[in-house]
């Protein structure tokens, strides 16, 4: 039986469309810069916030109605949400999906036990995947819930944690691979600390790195060879996150000799809280290669907190694209939609809405950041506003020939700087309108 009956497949309908369940933009296979918009934008619906979250709050019971789930934790239950999550994928027509182990799966009374309710439904989702076409675009594991992990995972100060969690993440890589997943996600969950007073931070971090490093090695052993991903945030759940953010999770990488096999996730959100705009953590990981995935949402900047909304507002989604695009595109990452309906928008059709609303935001934002750049004013001002880095003392800085005292005896000689180009922001941010 159908979960959404009265919801036939999305359809693109074009820009003048009034119908709320269409794509005004989001044409999958229209080619915009040599690449269909589906392999640009590589949308992923996130299991956990659409198919496990039911809306509830600090100060309230969920309100969500989803009439499939019996919020039992059995595996038929979720075996039966599984069901509904590919009728869902089917409907929308987004390419890819991402888990957690513990979304998919209930635990059970011993580790034993909880694999095999894992395998269980891993089964349904190579059957579901197999149908739909629909891929795994990362898995991950929830070290963060289960009250085990209180302080943290790898770098808990209970070495049993780091065990049980070396055990969690060697299943959930292997579930992984057997999907296909084209990556596997490390969110820092309690990988922080409270206090200072209580935490030897170098024991915590030289765990942390020993973790990634096992996990690399266990995936070489099973030929598992889809990208790693770290995915930095500040301040949740732990007063300070290790990996709080793209420059932090960069250095950690480099630090424990990772830079080959890790990439980021970068999440708006958490770029939000970490005081960065999401473009200023795109362009910092992408200089560095690092840009691995983006989990798409929003937070609200009167709120400070991780709210996860969906992203809709074509500033953002433009800037998204214009780094993605800079960069060489997002794949084999992907857009995920790390996102959740509003406690108030309880129904099943809200979550098309939502997810329609994000996929348009962001298929208008990528049709924006190639007009932007099809048109070249915006590159050309960079180009021009670094100019004299192309000869004389520039290029001789740039290339190594420059030394402190070659550059005093050019400065000896020309006395001081010419003016330069103005930054001409107020103009540049008005060129930008031009295009939403
Ligand atoms: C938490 C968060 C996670 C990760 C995966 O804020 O974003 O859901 O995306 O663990
Ligand atoms: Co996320």
């Amino acid at each position: 039986m159908a979960a959404f009956p009265e919801i036939g497949k999305i359809q693109y309908e074009g820009p003048t469309s009034k119908n709320p369940l269409a794509y005004r933009h989001y044409n999958a296979e229209e080619v915009i810069e040599g690449c269909t918009m589906k392999d640009h934008l590589r949308f992923s619906v996130a299991y956990w916030h659409t198919f496990r979250c039911g809306g509830a709050d600090p100060f309230g019971a969920p309100t969500a109605l989803r009439p499939w789930d019996d919020g039992s934790e059995s595996v038929e239950n979720a075996i039966r949400r599984v069901r509904v999550a590919f009728e869902f994928f089917e409907k929308l027509g987004n390419p890819f999906y991402a888990f957690h182990d513990r979304d998919i799966a209930p635990e059970g009374s011993s580790l034993a036990e909880t694999n095999r309710n894992l395998d269980a439904v891993v089964k349904i989702l190579r059957e579901e995947q197999d149908r739909t076409g629909v891929q795994l675009l990362w898995g991950t594991a929830n070290l963060f819930s289960n009250p085990r992990f209180m302080h943290g995972a790898s770098t808990s100060s209970n070495a049993d944690a780091f065990a049980f969690a070396a055990a969690q993440v060697k299943k959930c890589l292997e579930v992984t691979h057997e999907l296909g997943g084209s990556g596997y996600v490390f969110w820092g969950g309690r990988e922080g600390y409270q206090n200072l007073y209580n935490t030897d931070m170098k024991r915590e971090l030289d765990h942390m790195g020993r973790f990634m490093h096992l996990a690399v090695d266990h995936a070489k052993e099973i030929g598992f060879q889809g990208t790693f991903l770290i995915e930095p945030k500040p301040k949740e759940p732990t007063k300070h996150q290790y990996d709080s953010d793209a420059a932090a999770c960069i250095n950690f990488l480099r630090a424990y000799d990772l830079t080959d096999t890790f990439k980021l996730n970068l999440e708006t959100n958490h770029a939000t809280l970490a005081g960065h705009t999401m473009m200023h953590e795109m362009d910092y990981a992408g200089v560095q290669n690092m840009l691995g995935s983006v989990d798409a949402n929003t937070g609200d900047l009167l709120l400070g907190w991780d709210t996860d909304q969906f992203p809709t507002d074509l500033y953002l989604t433009t800037q998204v694209m214009l780094m993605a695009l800079k960069y060489g595109g997002l794949a084999p990452g992907g857009l995920n939609f790390d996102a959740k309906v509003r406690r108030e928008s309880f129904e099943p059709v809200d979550l098309f809405h939502a997810h329609i609303g994000g996929m348009d935001a962001f298929a208008r934002g990528l049709k924006i950041a190639s007009s932007i750049r099809a048109d070249g004013e915006l590159s050309e001002f960079v180009q021009q506003r670094y100019r004299t880095w192309e000869s004389g003392v520039g290029a001789e800085i740039e290339s190594g020939q420059a030394s402190f005292t070659s550059l005093e005896q050019y400065m000896l000689e020309k006395g001081d700087i010419a003016p330069n180009l103005s930054g001409r922001q107020e103009m540049l941010e008005h060129l930008i309108n031009r295009y939403l």
